[in-house]
């Protein structure tokens, strides 16, 4: 029966952890995997998370199903954190928002629902994105393209390429966004750039899909969601898929969100009821934990305050450890000032896969073959281990 069956290629940014945990180096160093770590090079456990669980263990509450679409004190939650507490959609009751697993869960739900019930046949991606957009998409049967995007000389946004080829898309082409903190290059869009290319989607009929999987590492979690508050202050349909996975940290509690925004009260209810019917037949309901968690936190000032204290410190640890980069190579014959100027947890640092290969066998540092790396993998014990071996390579 499965003696046919090709063996797959593996997750190219999934198989770089695989190879790490496999070195035996004790000095070893993982700037492959999207993940924050603190300054003692551990995945923390927040203690805003801490507490949530705290009172949740306290009230010996039972692990029930939950709602097709979820926690509902979640799913508001989440539409306030993105759209804004004050916003007329939400007054309206136009912004249909389900519990997800995780971002990944939301863009799939989102690719399904655009197949099913809007004839989506294509999706537009940036060139380059996250790994697994195209594969997602392209399993959920959509003809992926690219639209321009970095610009390798300069290590920044190749406007005039992206503002052309988002114009030459055809009419009710998915537009896969970045909402903040671009992964993998870390180059971000200004408010202008989001102007422009509002006008683009409104004008071309393109259908905008604004995936933010870090809000709160870029400026703020207010500011961060400067793209989906644009968007809907225009009053267009869109799809927001979001993550708490690196914001709680709490990657493998699978939590996130899908959110479309409606026309009306009405157009809501007829696309969650659709909506609910694409979750029902792929996996029932989701899980309760992690959405438990988040909810408290987000539901509850106090926690609230705390996690946004956290987050601002993670926020700012990838900072200081982008300046001392950019300190420590300073004496380097190419410069490298503009990994500042990037936001989020990753820099396309503009290395090679040559000397990123060289990274690897000479001395156990990991990172992705296109140059790719996790800032927030770094702290003060290993940055200058870092920058001495990138010095060397280059
Ligand atoms: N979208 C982008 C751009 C990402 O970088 C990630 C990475 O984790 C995701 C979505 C998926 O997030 P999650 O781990 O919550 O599925
Ligand atoms: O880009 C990253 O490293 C993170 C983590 O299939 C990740 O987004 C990477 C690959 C993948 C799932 C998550």
């Amino acid at each position: 029966l499965f003696a046919n069956i090709e063996l797959a290629p593996r997750d190219p940014i999934l198989g770089l952890n695989e190879a790490y945990q496999a070195d035996t180096r004790a000095n070893k160093i993982n700037l492959g995997v999207g993940v924050y770590y603190d300054e003692q090079g551990r995945i923390p456990l927040l203690k805003a998370v801490q507490k949530a669980e705290a009172e949740f263990v306290a009230a010996g509450a039972p692990h029930s199903y939950l709602p097709i679409d979820g926690i509902g004190s979640y799913d508001q939650a989440v539409q306030k954190l993105l759209f804004g507490a004050d916003s007329f959609l939400l007054a309206e009751k136009r912004v249909v928002t389900v519990q997800s697993l995780g971002g990944t869960g939301a863009l799939k739900l989102g690719a399904d629902f655009v197949k099913q019930f809007l004839n989506g046949t294509d999706v537009a991606i940036s060139n380059p994105s996250w790994e697994n957009h195209r594969a997602l998409f392209s399993t959920a049967g959509f003809n992926v393209r690219d639209y321009s995007y970095y610009d390798a000389d300069t290590h920044g946004l190749n406007r005039e390429g992206l503002f052309a080829d988002l114009k030459a898309l055809p009419a009710n082409t998915l537009v896969i966004l970045h909402g903040c903190c671009h992964n993998p290059t870390g180059v971000d869009l200004d408010t202008e750039d989001w102007e422009q290319i509002l006008d683009i989607v409104q004008e071309k009929q393109l259908i905008p899909f604004i995936d933010i999987a870090y809000q709160g590492f870029g400026d703020s979690i207010e500011d961060d969601a400067f793209a989906v508050k644009l968007f809907a202050a225009s009053g267009i349909n869109f799809f927001v898929s979001s993550s708490f996975s690196k914001s709680f940290s709490l990657y493998g509690e699978r939590v996130g969100a899908l959110s479309l925004v409606t026309n009306s009260a009405d157009d809501a209810q007829r696309v969650l009821s659709q909506l609910k019917r694409v979750i029902r037949t792929n996996y029932s309901n989701p899980p309760i934990y992690g959405a438990m968690l988040v909810s408290k936190v987000l539901n509850n000032p106090e926690l609230y305050k705390l996690w946004s204290d956290e987050l601002k410190g993670m926020r700012e640890r990838i900072k200081s450890m982008r300046n001392q980069m950019v300190a420590n190579l300073a004496e380097a014959k190419q410069d490298f000032s503009f990994i500042a100027k990037q936001c989020g947890m990753f820099s396309y640092s503009g290395l090679t896969a040559d000397q990123v290969d060289k990274l690897r066998t000479d001395y156990g540092i990991y990172a992705v073959s296109t140059g790719r790396i996790c800032v927030a993998a770094l702290n003060t014990n290993n940055v200058k281990t870092v920058t001495d071996a990138i010095l060397q390579v280059i």
